[in-house]
């Protein structure tokens, strides 16, 4: 009989990795944030989940970063009140679902080079919002979740349901 040590060991990772594997998406990869780069196709290449981390990365003084809203980012427009990132590796937690946009504010980089990000922020699968109950069966969410689960958390919501049943 295995040990219910070894659930608890199980049901303790499943709780904290999420928190571990959050990804940290450095804006344009290598490229970092300039005019010129595509930042549209850059982000449909990726999803954001809450609890990840988005990392512009330029040198300090040549541009910022702008939180902004939707209408902002089509006219290349921030708030009056709306204080720049400056720093040059500037870490924004991700900490809430829903579409965030932000663009330079130097110069004339949003207007004519389009250095501007729009994302989407996906719920965390695991948030009360979202998420199933870890069932006895360790069934997985599918259909449209189906493309969170396969990033890590349905994984881990059938692992320990799977261990849950053979355990007690
Ligand atoms: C977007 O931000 C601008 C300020 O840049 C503000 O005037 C406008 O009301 C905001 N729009 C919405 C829909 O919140
Ligand atoms: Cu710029």
């Amino acid at each position: 009989m295995a040990s219910s040590g070894m659930f608890m060991i199980i049901a303790i990772v499943a709780v904290f990795l999420p928190s571990i594997l959050a990804t940290e998406h450095v804006v344009g990869d290598k490229t970092g944030w300039r005019p010129g780069f595509d930042y549209k196709t850059w982000a449909q290449g990726k999803t954001f989940y809450v609890g990840d981390t988005l990392v512009f990365k330029y040198t300090p003084g040549a541009h910022n970063v702008l939180r902004v809203n939707g209408t902002g980012f089509q006219e290349c427009k921030a708030a009056d009140d709306i204080v720049p990132l400056t720093t040059g590796n500037d870490v924004i937690p991700l900490s809430t679902p829903g579409k965030k946009w932000y663009i330079c504010g130097v110069a004339k980089h949003c207007e004519s080079g389009n250095q501007k990000l729009s994302i989407t922020v996906l719920p965390q699968l695991g948030s009360p919002a979202t998420s199933p109950s870890p069932s006895p069966t360790g069934t997985t969410p599918s259909g449209a979740a189906g493309d969170i689960a396969s990033r890590y958390h349905g994984l881990i919501v059938a692992i320990v349901g799977v261990f849950g049943m053979i355990m007690f």
